[in-house]
């Protein structure tokens, strides 16, 4: 499972590094890749993280966190 993050407040590769960075370092996150354009970020995990946990590391990079919605797919 996967889960889509809206990020906003990032303006370019050093927010893009900061909010990656962020999200891979929290418990059971297994990688974390933000997408600029679409100001989200798409996390995968090896265990289950709650949102508030997923948020709070975006709040705490100095992002702004927004609807976080799950994706699955066969591959996840
Ligand atoms: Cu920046």
């Amino acid at each position: 499972m996967k889960k889509v993050i809206k990020v906003s407040g990032m303006t370019c590769e050093h927010c893009k590094a900061r909010v990656e960075k962020a999200l891979s370092s929290v418990d059971g996150v297994k990688s974390a890749k933000v997408d600029l354009k679409k100001a989200e970020a798409t996390v995968s995990f090896s265990k289950d993280v709650a949102d508030d946990v997923l948020k709070k590391a975006v709040i705490d990079a100095g992002y702004e966190a927004g609807e976080i919605t799950e994706k699955k797919g066969f591959f996840d």
